[in-house]
């Protein structure tokens, strides 16, 4: 695509936002400028295409459209039907996937849509049938009762945080918390590695209804042959939530045993991390949970965003191209990068190692939490996000772990040579950057020290590193 198209239809938008209310249209400016400047590591972002972007900003965002394509709540869906089967089937091309549904917003939204559809299909159906009705409303108020009971009295099993699992795998603090019974499966202490015969003992123990594989900070590859024939041992359901990792699927780095939607019975994800789309969430089934997946939307879901499913149908189609398997490869050739990296320089790495696209620091050894660490490396321009590690003590909000991913700068262009001095980078700021005090003179976990003019030199050093990696080279906003 030509510099000019790109930077006119940019240039263009921002002058008509600017017309009614400049500060959006300036932050929208300045957002691009601090993006450009910061080395972002953040393992969960990316750089969506052009194309992507503005996809997002039309018609389609007026439109309601709940139900399914050809079969809608509201009259006038033609073109969403479009534009939403169009997504669906890149989804399941790329994916190799019978059924896709590309309706939820977020990667909670696919996951409350999963759970669902699973309860439906195990739960309520059996249910149905039992009282030989065909939907919930024609049952009596006592069966209704009873089944609400069941509904909410089903087991899952899980990552636990502190390994790498979501929140959304069953912690209190999140809905799926509140609805299911949860139990944990762990990392071996002295590996870091998930221990499948743990896993085989805590499901016979714990009979789950649903077993979930998946992580946002585990730097490793999950074998979903073996979980899948853990599942199948106690007649669990076997999810997977390949948010972080879906672009590795698509690019075909995760293969055979590791790629999940050959043995999932439902794959869930976002679109916007690693598969490098718009912001959003998208489920994939086999023919058994299709209908209770494309119920979603009313059931968990507000109206569709057909913009965004329009948007999705453009990612998914560059993520078709043969170009993404090679990003896919260097996002992981780069994690890998910057892993030796730190490790020559003495950081301790969760796994001492990585074979995806994330890296988890243990930040303990610099004498640190992750919250300061997190703060000393934003001051230096490099901006990444605290991370638990296991069995951390430091807990869930000051953490001992920095977690940091490849997927933007692989976008931006950057190799295993940047990755290298990234490593050197960060191994500054952490290694320089001391814990503070407060004010009574006890030590802190979030107070830090930290000479500004390290801070200022490693910060020119990271935008020197950028300079010959523009983002969004084609976009010139003037
Ligand atoms: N917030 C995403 C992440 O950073 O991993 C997952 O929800």
């Amino acid at each position: 695509m030509s510099r000019n198209a790109e930077s006119t239809a940019f240039r263009s938008a921002l002058e008509v936002i600017r017309a009614v209310e400049p500060r959006v249209a300036d932050a929208i400016g300045a957002e691009l400028a601090d993006q450009r400047e910061s080395l972002k590591l953040i393992a969960s972002e990316n750089y969506a295409s052009p194309a992507t972007l503005l996809t997002m900003g039309n018609w389609f965002s007026d439109k309601y459209a709940e139900g399914t394509v050809g079969r809608r709540f509201y009259a006038g869906c033609q073109n969403v039907d479009t534009v939403e089967a169009l997504a669906a089937e890149h989804a399941k091309e790329l994916f190799g996937a019978s059924h896709a549904y590309v309706q939820p917003h977020s990667g909670i939204d696919a996951n409350l849509v999963a759970f669902w559809a699973i309860l439906a299909d195990r739960v309520e159906s059996p249910a149905l049938k039992k009282a030989q009705v065909r939907q919930v409303n024609d049952l009596t108020e006592a069966d209704w009762f009873a089944l609400r009971r069941e509904l909410g009295d089903q087991r899952m099993l899980g990552m636990s945080l502190d390994a790498g699992g979501h929140l959304t795998h069953g912690f209190r603090p999140n809905i799926s918390g509140k609805m299911f019974d949860q139990r944990s499966y762990g990392t071996d202490p002295a590996t870091g590695l998930i221990d499948y015969d743990r896993v085989a003992e805590a499901a016979r123990e714990f009979r789950p209804l649903i077993l979930v594989a998946g992580y946002s900070a585990y730097p490793r590859k999950v074998n979903f042959r073996i979980m899948r024939e853990i599942a199948d041992s106690v007649g669990a359901t076997f999810m997977v939530d390949m948010a972080h990792f879906a672009g590795l699927v698509a690019g075909k780095v995760f293969t055979g045993d590791f790629d999940p939607v050959p043995h999932a019975h439902i794959v869930t994800t976002t679109t916007h991390k690693s598969l490098r789309g718009p912001r959003g969430g998208m489920v994939l089934c086999g023919p058994e949970l299709a209908d209770q997946v494309d119920r979603g939307c009313p059931m968990v879901l507000g109206g569709p965003l057909p913009h965004v499913m329009a948007a999705k149908a453009v990612a998914l189609a560059e993520a078709r191209r043969p170009d993404f398997a090679d990003y896919a490869q260097r996002i992981v050739d780069n994690a890998q990068a910057l892993a030796e990296g730190l490790l020559r320089r003495g950081t301790t790495l969760v796994t001492g190692g990585t074979d995806n696209h994330l890296v988890l620091l243990d930040v303990s050894g610099y004498g640190l939490t992750g919250r300061q660490a997190e703060q000393a490396l934003l001051d230096s321009g490099i901006v990444t996000n605290r991370n638990a590690v296991p069995q951390d003590r430091n807990g869930a909000w000051y953490t001992s772990g920095i977690r940091i991913g490849t997927p933007a700068l692989t976008t931006r262009g950057l190799g295993t040579a940047e990755m290298d001095a990234t490593a050197e980078l960060i191994h500054t700021v952490l290694s320089q950057t001391t814990p503070g005090a407060n004010a009574d003179g006890t030590p802190s976990k979030a107070k830090y020290v930290l000479d500004p003019a390290v801070a200022d030199s490693v910060g020119k050093q990271a935008t020197d590193l950028l300079a010959g990696f523009p983002l969004y080279p084609t976009v010139d906003l003037g």
